[in-house]
């Protein structure tokens, strides 16, 4: 099984100056065979650092974190894709877990920040209002779309991996930050094998998230809407 990590990134250096280098060499042990940048439009010197550090990168033609999945599986001829996040958000010591799952027959598999041991990045917060509006997420997904299979407990997660049969299959086509909910709906929906595990959510390392709370809620009650209303 040949697996891509894909890395997505619009404006990262700095992060990646930090985070790249604790990413492990492709390899059996790392659990994956290459590395591939997904940008979509960086300026700030982030394609200097990818050919600075010999990553092929795949230039978006169309803005977006779902068009990058989507150039991900137009572009890359692999049996499936781990996406990763290079922000420090997620924790690059679970790289390796995926691949055993997607070896065992899952279709999908989540890093869930909302399982008994894991951690999300507001849980040292009083007011939680990014997890509890994941929450509310979660719920409408596994009560709507969820016909057997335990609960999805991070419905919203970017740290995760699917086949390519599974990409095939579902047709996905959400342009923005929404695409892993859509993904996880229409998994639901289709019976797939969705499978996760507990990950420590970090802190980002430097710079500031593009998904501002509010008109990103916003953009999720409309992807429910449209999946549920579609389904
Ligand atoms: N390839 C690609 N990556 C993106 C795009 N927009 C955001 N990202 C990356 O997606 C990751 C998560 O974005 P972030 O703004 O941190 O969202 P948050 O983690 O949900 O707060 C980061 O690595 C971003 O650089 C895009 O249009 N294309
Ligand atoms: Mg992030």
């Amino acid at each position: 099984m040949k697996i891509s990590l894909v890395l997505l990134t619009r404006n990262e250096r700095e992060c990646l100056e930090i985070i790249f280098p604790t990413i492990p060499r492709p390899g059996s042990e790392s659990g994956f065979d290459e590395i591939v940048a997904v940008d979509g439009g960086s300026t700030d010197g982030t394609l200097e650092f990818f050919k600075k550090n010999a990553v092929p990168v795949i230039a978006q033609s169309q803005r977006g974190r779902g068009e990058a999945f989507q150039h991900a599986f137009k572009n890359l001829n692999s049996d499936a894709f781990i996406f990763f996040s290079p922000d420090g958000n997620e924790n690059v010591s679970d790289i390796k877990k995926f691949k055993p799952l997607l070896q065992q027959g899952a279709d999908i598999v989540i890093a869930s920040r909302m399982m008994k041991e894991s951690r999300n990045e507001e849980d040292d917060q009083l007011f939680k209002w990014r997890k509890w509006a994941n929450n509310v997420f979660n719920l409408l997904a596994n009560i709507f779309f969820r016909k057997r299979g335990p609960f999805i407990t991070d419905s919203i997660n970017g740290f995760r991996a699917i086949t390519k049969d599974a990409a095939k299959k579902l047709q996905l086509d959400a342009p923005d930050y929404t695409i892993e909910y859509q993904m996880t709906m229409r998994a639901l929906r289709h019976e797939l094998n969705v499978v996760e595990f507990p990950t420590i959510e970090g802190n980002r390392v430097a710079g500031d998230t593009g998904a501002p709370a509010i008109p990103t809620g916003l953009r999720f009650i409309r992807r429910f809407c449209k999946e549920f209303f579609n389904s």
